[in-house]
């Protein structure tokens, strides 16, 4: 079903009522559906990005349609799902409970010696079980009805459910993951499916994943470190350190791009944890980390990658904060809208 977009006028103001960024699809016209799922249950500093899903719909409605890399591409329809309430409710409960058990654990308490905090600890794993099916199943229907899937955050444990549904979907791809932190932790503080763990649940679990590249990162473990050189170029990790130093000598972001890309196979899923961006531009995420990226360096990126011939299968976007001044949901909604355009340009 095709949009009539003949009474739509995009220089004009966003009309509230209208879905995200101010556009007026439905589930059924729009090719790409953006999936919110307000998840944060493993969160161990900062919360708030359940609530960010809901808070960048409203910022979206403030961004400008036209980009000049991508004039029509939103004519193709984006559609954004309503945020499940049972979802955020079996969220704000079970984020909760992690409080206590995490609050258990680092005053210096063994888990096993407490009856109670083993069940709490069981309870926040299979709540996060629940969540990764839940997404798994969302996504696995948008995509058996031919839709284009994004998914929005919550931390950034939400991409498991639809990297596994793509992988299905689509076969052999790689992922190229924007963050701070490589999230390679091996059930990190006794969570399964902690925030932390996303890229080593997904390289452990999905064999289709052939190539992680990690871009950003300058906040790591040494057992992260040992998980990079066992993968056997599996992972490409470029460290924030060693390529600032190579653009310092004198390297261009153009060539280095080249070289992240050449790695890429030919279909790539992007995993954004905004964190990876310097935190100016998202100062309320989870775990903020000086340094990191300006949005442009990131766009160039993705245009570089678009123009290789390769495609984007897929995306999620995760770890946005809540601010007073709507500021981190400002930049969250211009990332997203980015997002949904490189998926849009393509058939
Ligand atoms: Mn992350």
């Amino acid at each position: 079903m095709i949009a009539d977009l003949s009474r739509f006028d995009p220089n004009g103001v966003s009309i509230a009522n209208n879905n995200v960024f101010g556009l007026p699809f439905t589930e059924e016209n729009a090719s790409l559906i953006i999936i919110p799922v307000p998840w944060e249950v493993t969160v161990s500093f900062k919360s708030g990005t359940a609530r960010s899903p809901d808070n960048i719909l409203k910022a979206s409605l403030q961004v400008d349609l036209y980009d000049s890399q991508f004039q029509n591409s939103w004519k193709k329809g984006v559609y954004m799902q309503p945020v499940d309430k049972k979802i955020l409710l079996k969220n704000d409960y079970l984020r909760k409970e992690n409080e206590l058990y995490l609050n258990f654990i680092n005053s210096g308490d063994k888990v096993e010696t407490n009856k109670f905090m083993c069940k709490t600890l069981k309870e926040v794993n299979e709540g996060c079980t629940f969540m990764n099916e839940w997404v798994y199943e969302q996504a696995k229907t948008q995509l058996a009805k031919g839709k284009k899937v994004g998914l929005l955050g919550g931390d950034h444990s939400v991409a498991y459910g639809l990297i596994k549904a793509l992988s299905e979907h689509v076969g052999d791809f790689g992922i190229l993951q924007i963050d701070a932190h490589c999230d390679l932790r091996k059930d990190f503080e006794g969570l399964h499916y902690s925030h932390g763990s996303i890229m080593y649940n997904v390289l452990n679990d999905i064999q289709q994943v052939k190539k992680l590249i990690q871009l950003g990162i300058r906040d790591y473990c040494e057992a992260e470190w040992q998980c990079i050189c066992d993968s056997e170029y599996r992972v490409v990790t470029y460290f924030e350190k060693e390529m600032k130093e190579r653009q310092f000598e004198g390297q261009t972001w153009s060539a280095i791009s080249d070289e992240i890309i050449n790695q890429l196979p030919q279909q790539v899923y992007i995993s954004y944890d905004i964190d990876g961006l310097d935190p100016k531009l998202c100062p309320h995420t989870g775990t903020p980390v000086p340094g990191g990226f300006e949005m442009e360096q990131l766009s160039y990126l993705f245009k570089k990658i678009l123009n290789s011939g390769r495609k984007i299968i897929g995306f999620d976007l995760s770890e946005t904060g809540v601010s007073k001044d709507g500021w981190d949901e400002n930049v969250g909604a211009r990332v997203l809208f980015k997002l949904c355009n490189l998926m849009l340009s393509q058939n």
